[in-house]
């Protein structure tokens, strides 16, 4: 099948790569936005998203004359809708006492019924947001068949999970493997044809609940091991452990590989997506609902081990080194470290944030510093949240000299404990309660010879 033209319905982190990307390859693309803001920025050129290499693949798709941008879909021959779905804010459901997260899914309601007034027959419509198991066929078509047409039969309808790495979207686009899941097996080849635009990984056809499952199983497997690791973290601290050796060691086992402990699981994705899972079947999924629970609660657990550290919050002033979700990203959606910084002020610290990645954004109620230097000049403790490359270079020895701070906290095992405690510093890592807390010559009653 031929694609002359598409429109794809979201801009977001998925949309507009996924747009630039078929408009480099020849395809018209349309891209469409409710948010005024994102449309009118992409006319002019400009993204406001920050994901490496974008600039230049929509400047180019721009130039290309083949990318334009709406706040509404035309005809055309296929329709792809990359919207979030997000969980709910203030709705929960329960399950014997197990509270779970409720999926949102208004964006793909409106964006599909947003499809109906300009569906043709023989067209394309694909859904790539993540979405609890069935919606392709219980949700989605059932609103497009409003236009009077009938899925896999006038039109063709697949859903295809976006599975990129936020950091690495552009290549991950292009190499990673494919799976399109049709409500028809023509719908599938459909979709298969359209992907093959640019795609270089293997492209699957399947059904479209299994591609569903697929994509939700994979991020519950990602939720489920780093919440094993978190757990871990939290009992190395209780047997006089460091989790970081720990976990190099098991991870010489061949079929072992334990992933990093950490302040918590953010990100649209993995700390969203298992709950879909519970959503559609709580008494099926114990120890996924168990995972998310350790994961979520995190946060706490670092917040309790700065208090110790700290000899209580009240008053106390705090740096914190990172605010997004995780490592060399502008994304601060359910992020960690932003929700410990919030913590740490209801219990009565005093939070300078400093987000490189992010300097300007605006959050209630924090307090955002200026730089690295505005941010640590004034404190007692630096604490980092975020495993940034540039915060992984950060020279002890300079940062004493720009700090009232001598406690420093790592919760992302990105610095090295002698460096700091040769540089003055009290240092604490998350889940290791083997080293030393105070700066050598200091009396700890636990030696530790490692960094
Ligand atoms: N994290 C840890 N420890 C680790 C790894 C990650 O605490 O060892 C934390 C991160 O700091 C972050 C969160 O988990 O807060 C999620 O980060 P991530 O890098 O694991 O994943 P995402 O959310 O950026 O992207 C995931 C990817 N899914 C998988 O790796 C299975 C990506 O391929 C998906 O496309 C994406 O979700 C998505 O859009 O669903």
């Amino acid at each position: 099948m031929k694609f002359n033209k598409i429109c794809i319905i979201g801009l977001g982190y998925i949309g507009l790569p996924t747009a630039s990307t078929f408009a480099v390859n020849g395809v018209k693309v349309l891209g469409v936005d409710i948010n005024t803001k994102v449309v009118d920025a992409l006319k002019k050129g400009e993204i406001i998203i920050h994901e490496p290499g974008l600039r230049d693949v929509v400047a180019q798709a721009i130039d290309s004359g083949n990318l334009s941008a709406s706040t509404k879909p035309e005809e055309a021959d296929a329709f792809l809708i990359a919207v979030p779905t997000p969980f709910k804010e203030h709705e929960y459901g329960d399950f014997g006492g197990r509270r779970y997260k409720l999926a949102d899914m208004g964006a793909v309601i409106t964006a599909t019924q947003a499809i109906v007034p300009f569906l043709r027959k023989g067209n394309l419509v694909v859904l790539e947001s993540t979405s609890p198991p069935r919606t392709t066929i219980d949700l989605v078509a059932p609103i497009l068949e409003r236009s009077g047409l009938k899925a896999g039969t006038d039109f063709f309808l697949c859903y295809s999970p976006e599975r990129v790495l936020p950091g690495q979207i552009l290549r991950e686009l292009i190499e990673n493997a494919r799976v399109i899941g049709g409500v028809t097996p023509e719908s599938a080849k459909a979709g298969h044809d359209l992907y093959a635009t640019f795609v270089k990984g293997k492209i699957i056809e399947t059904d479209a609940t299994t591609a569903e499952m697929v994509k939700i199983m994979e991020n519950t497997t990602r939720d489920v091991n780093i919440a094993i690791a978190n757990e871990f973290a939290r009992l190395a601290e209780k047997f006089g452990v460091d989790v970081w050796e720990a976990i190099s060691l098991a991870n010489l086992h061949p079929r072992i590989n334990i992933l990093s402990p950490g302040p918590g699981v953010g990100g649209h994705c993995i700390s969203v997506d298992p709950w879909f899972f519970v959503e559609a079947a709580p008494e099926l999924t114990p120890l996924i609902y168990h995972a998310r629970h350790v994961n979520d609660t995190q946060p706490h657990f670092v917040v309790e081990k700065v208090k110790q550290a700290l000899g209580g919050l009240s008053g106390k002033k705090i740096a914190a080194l990172g605010l997004a979700y995780k490592p060399d990203v502008d994304d601060l959606r359910e992020s960690p470290a932003t929700e410990i910084v919030y913590l740490l002020q209801n219990e009565g610290a005093q939070v300078r944030a400093w987000e490189p990645f992010k300097p300007d954004a605006k959050l209630d109620r924090i307090s955002m510093a200026t730089g690295l230097q505005d941010a640590i000049k004034d404190v007692e403790m630096i604490l980092l949240l975020v495993r940034h490359t540039e915060f992984g270079a950060l020279k002890p020895g300079e940062i004493a000299s720009q700090t009232k701070a001598r406690i420093a906290m790592d919760t992302v095992n990105a610095w090295k404990m002698d460096e700091w405690q040769k540089a003055g510093f009290q240092f604490h890592r998350l889940g290791d309660s083997k080293s030393p807390t105070l700066a050598p010559g200091a009396s700890t009653g636990v030696v530790n010879q490692k960094s």
